[in-house]
C-alpha cells in the first residue's frame, strides 16, 4: 500500500514529513485535512493534530517518529549517520528544537498568526524559554555547514521548518531579531532551500 500522509501544506510538521518522503523519492499520496476532534479523525490521530501517516499496517503521529519509521523501511536515503552515537546526537537536536524551540514559540503563534493577541505574562515566560532554548541548540548545532557536520540530515529538515517560525515569533511577537543575532541560522535555510524536495513543498504551501 502507498503511505498516505494526512494534513496540510501550512503544517510545518507535515512538510517536515513531506521532505523526507520527496527526499527518499518513495510513492505516497496526500490526504488533505485540517486537524480536528471529529471522532473519525481521533481514530486516525488520537490528537486530532497533523500529520498523520496511513501505511500498510495502520496509523502514525508524530513527526519524530514518522522520520524514524521511514528511516528504518530503508528506501532511498538515509539522513542519519551509520555510527550509533552519531545517529543519536541528530536525535537530541531534533529533540531540543522540539521541546525547547519549537513548542514554546508555538504558544505565540495565536497572536503572530491568528490575531490572538497574547499577555505580557506569557510573552515574558517564552522569552525565558526560548533565550534558553536557542542557547541550548546553539550548543549542539556545528552550522558545518549542517547542524550536525559535513552531512545533511533528518535534524537539518526539522530545523528548516521549526526554526524560520521560531524566529518569526521572536520578532513580531517580542521585538527579538533572533535572525541578525545568529545570521548562521538564515544561511542554513538558504542552502537547505536548494534542493527540489523543499522547493517543491514550498511551492504547494504557497498554493493552498
Ligand atoms: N507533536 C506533534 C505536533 C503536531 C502539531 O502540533 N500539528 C499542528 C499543525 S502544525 C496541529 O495539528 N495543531 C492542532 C492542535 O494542536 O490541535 C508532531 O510532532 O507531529
Amino acid at each position: 500500500m502507498t503511505i498516505k500522509l494526512y494534513g496540510m501544506p501550512l503544517s510545518n510538521y507535515y512538510n517536515m514529513v513531506k521532505t523526507v518522503l520527496l527526499e527518499k523519492g518513495m510513492d505516497f499520496e496526500e490526504v488533505l485535512i485540517l486537524p480536528n476532534q471529529e471522532s473519525d479523525f481521533l481514530t486516525k490521530s488520537p490528537m486530532g493534530k497533523v500529520p498523520a501517516m496511513e501505511t500498510e499496517q495502520g496509523f502514525l503521529t508524530e513527526t519524530g517518529v514518522m522520520l524514524d519509521y521511514l528511516d528504518s523501511l530503508g528506501q532511498g536515503a538515509s539522513f542519519y549517520p551509520a555510527d550509533p552515537y552519531a545517529k543519536a546526537k541528530v536525535q537530541e537536536i531534533i529533540r531540543y528544537l522540539e521541546l525547547y524551540i519549537e513548542l514554546p514559540a508555538r504558544r505565540l503563534y495565536g497572536e503572530v498568526f491568528f490575531g490572538r493577541p497574547a499577555t505580557d505574562e506569557l510573552k515574558a515566560e517564552v522569552k525565558a524559554q526560548l533565550v534558553k532554548g536557542f542557547a541550548s541548540f546553539d550548543r549542539l548545532a556545528q552550522f558545518s555547514p549542517y547542524l550536525c557536520g559535513a552531512e545533511l540530515t533528518y535534524a537539518d529538515f526539522y530545523f528548516r521548518f521549526s526554526v524560520n517560525l521560531a524566529m518569526n515569533v521572536c520578532k513580531r511577537a517580542l521585538e527579538w531579531d533572533r535572525a541578525a543575532e545568529a545570521p548562521q541560522y538564515n544561511e542554513l535555510i538558504a542552502l537547505i532551500d536548494e534542493r527540489a524536495s523543499i522547493q517543491s513543498v514550498l511551492a504547494d504551501q504557497k498554493k493552498k
